[in-house]
């Protein structure tokens, strides 16, 4: 008998499933506690057990890939709940349709879940969103149900992570106000520094308000790069700049670095003995051995060890990242970008965003976006955005060729932007000159792809490889549907797209 069963993420051994050791680092009993925490969860939405949202919310989070590696943290998760565990095997016996789209409806409303949390977080109602998920997951236990059931339901999600991302959208800009397009610098000043990785900005407000006038540098580091565009944390003197690249390369760029890391979500991969010393986790983020700072948020201990490493002697690292441009920053020259379309300065627009991953087929993002033609413009997102962002591919009317617009929990900007373009030329999305060149790598990609798939949005390409919980029926029905494919090359794959839409 296989030791754990988990296939929810692209780096799934063979393609397949992880059933012995989790490629990304999780032991076999992480995965049995996470299935039973997920069972526990399912049991309480089937017998109408309210718990509540933040519990429910923090549960799935630790589920996700690369945010909990922590046995004890999760036994304590499971106890808080107290409800016997839903077995997830039955999933994985029933017929492989059945489990593709429970599997699928799973991966979504975990995906959600992230989202929701970080509304809740800032002080945002998510009751809608939290009902949808009791939905889900009571669905999730439902024998009788096939593809006729279970079909909406995965629809509904992609309607439901829309809310989700809209709201999130809402609490952070009422919070923190509109990101404006900024240069982010990559030198790290000499002196003590904290790097926060992850995507939670009311954590790294926290932090702001509690090293401001310590003496401590504080530098973002994957997903929270968007961070500087926000006046209510650009504020912070001392938020220097950016750290290092995507979550898949922090082994390699933690080694030897004079700092502690602070994680408030994913993307964690399990720590070298070279730096563990320095790595803190907060929220659902929980590894064996490293420091927790919990809900009080004190992150006195982060800023003990940030003063007692002392950080560089000499400036670190040079050139910049630029990030910003969501949908308030687009939009305010949306006049500028709707003549360049129609003079034919842009002749076509990509979105090419998405999580980036390990795996050395992720080169195709880069080389597609260099070999873009020089009319066209980039909007990207999420941890993707690390294959290209450092390139300097030049400017048209005036935008740089390369928007970058945010986190991953910035989709909806995305959507807002192409929902405002079509508005402005008076025709559907699917008309637009707008192609999705989408890299996916964790669970809330899962739920980004079906609310576009809601939204009906087709022919997004989508890679490195097809998630492996996609059974071929229900790929054929996506492919039918949705004109979902997979990428190949990039030469082909241009060609295809601009020999279609020229
Ligand atoms: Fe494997 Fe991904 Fe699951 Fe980790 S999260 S065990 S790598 S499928
Ligand atoms: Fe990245 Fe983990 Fe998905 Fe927010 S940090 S996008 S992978």
């Amino acid at each position: 008998m296989d030791k754990m069963f988990c296939m929810q993420c692209e780096q799934t051994a063979g393609g397949k499933a992880c059933t012995n050791a989790g490629v990304c680092g999780k032991s076999a009993n992480t995965a049995r506690l996470q299935d039973e925490l997920t069972g526990a969860l399912i049991t309480a939405a089937k017998n109408g057990i309210e718990l509540e949202d933040t519990l429910l919310l923090e549960s799935l989070f630790s589920t996700l890939t690369n945010v909990s590696f922590d046995d004890a943290a999760l036994e304590k998760q499971i106890a808080k709940i107290g409800q016997p565990y839903y077995n997830l095997y039955k999933v994985r016996d029933a017929d492989e349709d059945t489990r593709s789209l429970k599997t699928l409806l799973l991966l979504g409303v975990r995906g959600i879940a992230a989202y929701a949390y970080h509304s809740l977080v800032l002080g945002y109602d998510a009751a809608d969103i939290t009902a949808f998920i009791r939905k889900a997951l009571a669905a999730v236990s439902e024998d009788s149900y096939g593809l006729n059931e279970l079909l909406p339901l995965v629809m509904e999600c992609g309607k439901v992570n829309l809310t989700a991302l809209e709201l999130l959208d809402k609490a952070n800009t009422e919070t923190f106000g509109n990101p404006a397009p900024v240069a982010v610098s990559r030198e790290i000043e000499p002196g003590a520094f904290i790097v926060v990785s992850g995507h939670d900005l009311r954590d790294l407000k926290l932090l702001l308000e509690q090293t401001e006038g310590r003496g401590v540098k504080v530098y973002t580091h994957g997903e929270m790069l968007p961070a500087h565009a926000y006046p209510g944390l650009k504020k912070y003197t001392h938020l220097k700049g950016s750290f290092g690249t995507a979550w898949q390369n922090q082994q390699k760029e933690f080694e030897g670095v004079p700092a502690p890391f602070l994680f408030t979500t994913n993307c964690l991969m399990p720590p070298k003995a070279s730096y563990a010393d320095r790595v803190f986790t907060t929220a659902a983020v929980s590894y064996p051995g490293l420091e927790h700072i919990g809900a009080d948020k004190d992150f006195t201990p982060v800023i003990r060890k940030a003063l007692e490493l002392g950080g560089y002697k000499e400036p670190q690292g040079d050139g910049i990242f630029t990030t910003g441009f969501g949908h308030h920053a687009v939009l305010s020259v949306a006049d500028t970008v709707i003549s360049a379309v129609k003079s034919g300065a842009i002749k076509h627009f990509f979105l090419v965003g998405g999580c980036d991953g390990a795996k050395p087929g992720r080169n195709y993002f880069t080389d597609f976006v260099n070999q873009t033609p020089g009319d066209t413009i980039i909007l990207t997102l999420a941890c993707g955005k690390y294959r290209f962002n450092g390139l300097n591919l030049g400017a048209i009317a005036g935008l740089p060729r390369i928007l970058d617009m945010g986190q991953c929990n910035d989709s909806y900007s995305a959507v807002k932007v192409a929902l405002a373009l079509a508005e402005a030329f008076n025709c559907g999305v699917n008309d637009l000159p707008l192609t999705f060149v989408l890299s996916w790598y964790e669970q809330k990609a899962v739920s980004i792809l079906l609310s576009l798939l809601h939204l009906g949005i087709k022919n997004i390409r989508l890679g490195p490889s097809l998630p492996a919980f996609i059974s071929p029926n229900v790929l054929h029905y996506l492919a039918e549907n949705f004109g979902i494919k997979s990428i190949t090359t990039p030469e082909a794959d241009l060609a295809e797209i601009l020999g279609a839409n020229p």
